[in-house]
């Protein structure tokens, strides 16, 4: 408690030093504004509106704890964020000499009403943001909400510079669920590390946390194992409709989950088995568990491959593979598949889950898998994600597991938006954007307590589609909503009061390249 005083006590009496060194303020007129109406999404747990303005502009300047590791850095992201959007050039920890009229002081507290690692607050004054987070990640979080809040056009008329006007007012926020994920299909059609990386700026954005990367399936394996090489010499080139395929290197894998965590992003690697496995089981035949004889594979039917659940191989095959990728995946998770092991005999399937989940933990993760792997005994430690089943996913919170929400009639965005879509398919339902986003990850299986819920994620199945562009039309906007529902409580959300802030998302997806589909649900803003 003491050092809560004393600290608060420093970060006031800093501000005041630094109001008090400026040279004698001039008067601005701030014009009247509402922080309570902005078009920020996810929308914040409580606003409090005061009505005036902070003033941004070349008299700014940014302020971190420099005791507290990492928040510079979340300073500097901010910087280059404001500079991207407003040209201004807002130095970070450089002295605070006369010019500094105004402050962005980026704090850590422990003195958050939120138990959430991720939780933070705003003060915004008209001399000075504050902002208060537990943790980098909270702080980070809290960067989003400053940059969603600087309006694209200056007010030129203030003063004789620029001013980019934030309304005054304090912010309390905190996500409703600790996990909020998008999966990117990479198997199906492989898509580069820039175009990841693309997508998971746009995330950071929005506050995900999470990007679960599904890196093998029958049509092809994307991530190089250094002990069994032909994974990616043989079964990385291909994908659907026969394009060239690709992988990731161990490096370029490093590359992209160093780039997500500095947006507080983790990446879940996934390598989907017993079934989906024709890739791997094609470059490496001794795999193979389903007696036929191995082609390679570019089309989209599922179900007709297994890995040979009896041998012993095949575990010390999977032993090096999740030990490889372990290495290099600081996420407490290992996504292990198990979707829709047609071929599989279910004695060994039971086996297979078994075994495999002892492997994950074995090398440090806990497990994660698609609701079928509810049917074998798993752990209390490892994840059940919902796609199809309730009742595998309600068998896994029965026995303590967390269940993450993928229901595929309301969070896959591989489903078209109506039967116009260009890409996508359709045969868990159509959905369009207001559909995506009016129900209750809460209330979806009521027999799921929201303590089970670990989070919600949307995944993006890629049999359709191939390249940036095609991507951004299915998981824009769609995956705008899903961030709101899984930050926001349900008392915050109401799709006419998203529907007016999606609106206004176009200038910063128009700058930031994003081919969003225009639903005519809609009114989209210029
Ligand atoms: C079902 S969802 C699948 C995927 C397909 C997807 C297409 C799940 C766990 N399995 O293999 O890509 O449908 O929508």
């Amino acid at each position: 408690m003491k050092s809560i005083i004393l600290k608060s006590f420093l970060v006031f009496g800093l501000v005041f030093v630094v109001m008090a060194c400026t040279a004698p303020k001039k008067e601005i007129n701030y014009p009247k504004t509402d922080l309570a109406v902005e078009a920020l999404i996810p929308k914040p747990l409580k606003v409090v509106a005061t009505n005036s303005a902070f003033g941004l502009d070349v008299k700014t300047v940014i302020y971190t704890n420099q005791t507290s590791k990492g928040f510079e850095e979340v300073g500097k992201f901010l910087s280059n964020r404001i500079n991207q959007k407003t040209k201004l050039d807002i130095p970070v920890n450089s002295s605070l000499d006369e010019t500094v009229e105004r402050i962005i002081y980026i704090n850590q507290s422990d003195d958050l009403e939120s138990d959430s690692p991720e939780a933070y607050q705003l003060y915004i004054k008209n001399d000075s943001i504050l902002l208060h987070a537990k943790t980098v990640a909270g702080a980070f979080r809290g960067i989003q909400t400053i940059q969603q809040l600087i309006p694209e056009h200056s007010n030129d008329t203030l003063t004789e510079q620029p001013m980019w006007l934030i309304p005054t007012g304090k912010i309390n926020d905190a996500p409703n669920f600790g996990y909020r994920g998008m999966m990117l299909d990479v198997a199906r059609h492989f898509f580069t590390v820039d175009e990841v990386k693309k997508l998971l700026d746009v995330l950071a954005y929005y506050k995900y946390n999470t990007l679960h990367m599904h890196l093998t399936d029958d049509q092809g394996w994307r991530i190089e194992i250094k002990s069994w090489p032909k994974l990616t010499e043989v079964g990385g080139e291909t994908e659907v409709g026969g394009g060239p395929g690709g992988f990731y290197t161990q490096e370029q894998f490093k590359e992209l989950v160093a780039y997500a965590a500095e947006r507080h992003i983790q990446i879940i690697p996934e390598v989907d088995m017993p079934g989906h496995t024709n890739a791997a089981s094609f470059s490496y035949p001794i795999l193979n568990g389903n007696g036929k004889k191995l082609s390679s594979y570019s089309g989209t039917q599922v179900g007709f491959s297994t890995f040979d659940a009896q041998k012993d191989t095949v575990y010390a095959f999977l032993d090096d593979v999740i030990r490889e990728i372990s290495a290099i995946s600081p996420s407490p998770y290992f996504h292990i598949g198990g979707d829709e092991s047609h071929v599989t005999k279910k004695k060994d399937y039971l086996h297979f889950v078994e075994k495999v989940e002892k492997i994950v933990q074995k090398h440090g993760k806990q497990a994660m898998g698609w609701n079928e792997i509810a049917q074998a005994k798993i752990d209390p430690s490892t994840v059940a994600q919902l796609w199809n089943e309730p009742h595998n996913a309600i068998k896994a919170a029965e026995g303590g597991s967390k269940i993450l929400l993928s229901p595929a009639k309301k969070t896959y965005l591989d489903m078209q938006y109506d039967s116009l879509s260009k890409f996508g398919l359709h045969w868990a339902a159509y959905i369009p954007v207001d559909s995506a986003y009016i129900w209750s990850p809460e209330k979806y299986v009521p027999e799921i307590p929201k303590e089970s819920i670990l989070g919600i994620e949307a995944p993006l199945w890629s049999e359709t589609i191939s390249n940036s562009t095609e991507l951004e039309y299915l998981a824009f906007p769609r995956a705008i909503g899903y961030a709101e529902l899984g930050w926001s409580i349900d008392e915050n959300r109401n799709w006419e009061d998203y529907k007016a802030r999606l609106a206004k998302q176009v200038p910063y997806l128009k700058r930031m390249n994003i081919s969003f589909y225009p639903s005519k649900l809609v009114d989209w803003e210029n």
